[in-house]
């Protein structure tokens, strides 16, 4: 192990030595990268984080009604039999505040946080052919040197707000959903307009209706929900967990989404529409992500799809009371969850409450905002005190081409992905040796419940470099020919699902003007994936090149 001091100097810090790695961020990713590679390899790691916290998205995303979809069980490490006994899960779906918890009950059982600088920023990471090594450059100019670069920065980590003509005149408060005050929002006698209608907008109607004296949300694109059924676990449950989490994990590892449950293994049409009508109604009953799961067609076949669309959509019809807000809501134009699906508590009954209405943006687009509100293009004018932006992110690439980051020959990562992401298995760019991303573009990642992704992740790199150090390997970097074949694969593979019949999704880059369309994660399935690196490594790192 590298022995690394830090000197600090005109308020600056310079690593003295090399260290073997960099780690950008300190979500999931990042926190369990530097316990792999510092507690099981032994290496000086320093990770840089630029919120004065662990967390990463969750970190940020502090909105009314946060809650991850992905069940509480199912949503933690599963590497640690320790951290699995130790830790209580509350309710069916953690909120942000328990997942904070839990992330830093993690990070200080496995004293983490002395190798995490905090407040810390990444502004420039550059590949020195030379020396072989990168230097990392934050905000404030403090300087790291090291072997290896890796990148945990997440999928949904840079902000979205829409260029939206006035917003510099409004007077009254705005914010995104992804940069929330830590100190909350008060809406109370505040007149609200919500922004976007995705997962996360999807969640906080409900609650910031509540207290708000109006809200009004502006929908574009309508969206499907699920209702999440969200509730407190019972001592019995939390138990069973404990006890079967072998199983549990087992199931999560040999599933297409990495959740705690298999996929039905029936299609649409084996069923008459009577028997397939009541397991609908079931999986409706049963709630959030599962619904999904009811057939295993429902991402390839269009017709097979278009039963789960009808259903949904008559389910809105259903709950909501006003027939042109429902008309609204219901007028779906994507295959079910060819976008991200969405689960909800409460979502659409929201529309029955007085003091919420529904404005369809697709049909009159938003044309400005002004300092009292919100214009439309007919003219139309909405008065507010408070704009809520749940307007998303600039997905799986947006941070990664922010953050300065040049390889061989000054090669920046954005003139690399000027056409959309490319790289080999998602984990590493061909052009930046040393450089891995865990849960990169053309890796299952955002397609996948995350903490399952990240593990397989976070070990297959550790693999890679405990690999290189038995063998005195100072060097890998991605084939060009390897990259070419991955990208290919990845986008034959979605061609072969109803994935791009979204046309407007940010899977495709789709949400950001200017953004290539490519289809970022890889759709194959995270068994598949994993079977795939597997192989890969098995063969002696087969695609990359070692020096
Ligand atoms: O963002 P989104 P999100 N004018 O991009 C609309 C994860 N997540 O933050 O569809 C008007 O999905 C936009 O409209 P359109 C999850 O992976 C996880 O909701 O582009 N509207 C859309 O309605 C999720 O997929 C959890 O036409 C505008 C909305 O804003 C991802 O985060 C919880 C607009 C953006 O939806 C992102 O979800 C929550 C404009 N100019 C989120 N610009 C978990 O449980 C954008 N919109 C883990």
């Amino acid at each position: 192990m590298n022995s690394i001091a830090t000197t600090a100097s005109g308020g600056d810090t310079e690593t003295t030595g090399v260290l073997d790695a960099v780690i950008v961020g300190a979500g999931f990713s990042g926190l369990y990268q530097l316990h792999a590679l510092r507690d099981r390899l032994g290496l000086s790691v320093q990770v840089l984080e630029a919120a004065d916290g662990v967390g990463g998205t969750w970190y940020w995303n502090r909105y009314p009604g946060a809650r991850c979809d992905s069940e509480s069980h199912s949503y933690c490490y599963s590497f640690s039999e320790e951290l699995l006994q130790d830790w209580e899960w509350s309710e069916r779906y953690p909120g942000q505040p328990e997942i904070m918890r839990y992330l830093n009950f993690v990070a200080d059982r496995l004293d983490l946080k002395r190798d995490i600088r905090f407040n810390t920023r990444v502004a420039a990471a550059e590949y020195d052919e030379a020396r072989n090594v990168w230097h990392v450059t934050s905000e404030a100019g403090d300087r790291f040197t090291a072997r290896y670069l890796i990148t945990a920065v997440g999928c949904l980590s840079t902000a979205n707000v829409p260029a939206i003509p006035g917003l510099e005149s409004f007077a009254g408060a705005w914010y995104h959903t992804g940069l929330w005050p830590h100190e909350g929002v008060d809406f109370s006698g505040k007149r609200v307009a919500q922004i976007g209608t995705g997962s996360t907008g999807i969640q906080a109607a409900p609650v910031i209706a509540e207290s708000a004296s109006h809200l009004t949300v502006f929908q574009r694109t309508p969206n499907y929900s699920v209702p999440a059924r969200n509730g407190p676990l019972t001592p019995e449950f939390r138990q069973y967990v404990k006890d079967n989490f072998d199983e549990i994990r087992r199931i999560m590892r040999s599933t297409t989404n990495g959740h705690p449950f298999t996929i039905a293994d029936r299609s649409v049409f084996d069923v008459s529409p009577e028997e397939r009508l009541g397991i609908y109604e079931a999986a409706w009953e049963t709630g959030g992500l599962r619904f999904r799961a009811a057939f295993r067609d429902l991402l390839t076949d269009r017709k097979a799809n278009d039963t789960a669309a009808e259903f949904l959509m008559n389910k809105i019809r259903e709950i909501v009371n006003d027939a042109g807000t429902a008309e609204i809501l219901a007028k779906i134009d994507h295959p079910y969850a060819a976008k991200r699906p969405p689960i909800d508590t409460d979502y659409f009954e929201t529309f029955n409450r007085d003091n919420v209405a529904l404005v369809d943006v697709h049909a009159d687009p938003i044309e400005s905002i002004t300092p009292a509100g919100i214009r439309l293009r007919s003219g139309a004018e909405y008065p507010v005190d408070v704009i809520v932006f749940a307007t998303g992110f600039d997905a799986m690439t947006g941070t990664l081409t922010r953050m300065g980051i040049r390889g061989r020959d000054g090669l920046t990562l954005t003139e690399a992905w000027e056409a959309g992401p490319r790289n080999y298995l998602g984990l590493q760019v061909t052009g930046f040796p040393n450089m891995f991303t865990v849960t990169g573009p053309g890796s299952p990642s955002v397609l996948c419940n995350m903490p399952v992704a990240i593990e397989q992740h976070v070990e297959w790199i550790t693999d890679c470099i405990a690999y290189m150090r038995e063998r005195g390997i100072e060097r890998v970097e991605a084939l060009p020919e390897s990259t070419d074949r991955w990208v290919e694969h990845v986008n034959e593979t979605a061609a072969a699902t109803l994935f791009p019949e979204a046309h407007h999704s940010w899977y495709l880059g789709a949400n950001i003007p200017g953004k290539p369309r490519v289809f970022m994660p890889y759709p194959g399935g995270l068994a598949r994936y994993r079977a795939i690196c597997d192989e890969v490594a098995a063969k002696g790192y087969e695609g990359f090149e070692f020096s």
